[in-house]
């Protein structure tokens, strides 16, 4: 993530991209089973529109939830290498797990966020980083050095592929524009657990 270390990119320069068009480019990465923890609403809407797989988990119901479950599933199975998604309203409800991801340090660990500067579910209400709060900064001071903002699509693509291929745990910040999610979930969380845990070989 060398663009960001050298304070070119930054939550103000980087290019407003769309969610759906970078979920798939994420996915189409994934050849090794990776989990996949999709946060609430659009997050895990446009993860699942982009193809289901059973090694995805679909978050219903809670913000912030996607990356404390995603460091549970990279240190129960450290071999899998796991990526949380989560918009930047239910990342800034929920920090403090930035830090504990940070003292972990799962190798197999990588957070995506969304960040349209909205609660766009709820109505669009402004958030904090559409103000003040620079996430990639926040994750950095929480001790993830490993954090960047994507400067474009290709430069997305090449953060998680290093991702991917070097380890982590690291971060990836992508300003996004106030597109609504593709599709809807089924919410049925009995299905959406049992075929996460068969996905994860833990279920039969
Ligand atoms: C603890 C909690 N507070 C509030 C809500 C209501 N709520 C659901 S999604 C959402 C906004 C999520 O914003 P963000 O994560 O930025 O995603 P976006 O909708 O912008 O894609 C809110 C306020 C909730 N589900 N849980």
């Amino acid at each position: 993530m060398t663009t960001t270390q050298t304070g070119a990119i930054g939550a103000h320069n980087a290019k407003v991209m769309n969610r759906f068009d970078l979920t798939k480019r994420l996915v189409g990465q994934l050849k090794r089973d990776e989990a996949v923890i999709g946060g609430i609403g659009n997050s895990n809407f446009d993860l699942w529109s982009s193809g289901q797989r059973p090694q995805n988990f679909y978050m219903l119901g809670s913000m912030g939830l996607a990356v404390p479950i995603a460091l549970g599933v990279a240190i129960a199975q450290p071999e899998r290498h796991v990526v949380a998604l989560d918009g930047d309203g239910s990342l800034l409800m929920q920090l403090g797990c930035l830090a504990t991801v940070a003292t972990r340090a799962p190798r197999n660990l990588t957070i995506v966020v969304w960040d349209n500067g909205i609660y766009q579910i709820t109505g669009a209400q402004r958030t904090a980083s559409a103000e003040t709060a620079d996430l990639v900064a926040i994750a950095r001071g929480a001790g993830l050095a490993d954090s960047a903002w994507a400067a474009d699509e290709d430069e997305f693509e090449r953060q998680f592929a290093e991702a991917l291929a070097r380890g982590g745990p690291s971060l990836i910040a992508a300003r996004i524009d106030d597109k609504p999610g593709v599709g809807v979930t089924d919410r049925d969380p009995v299905q959406i657990r049992q075929r996460f845990m068969r996905g994860l070989g833990v279920r039969a």
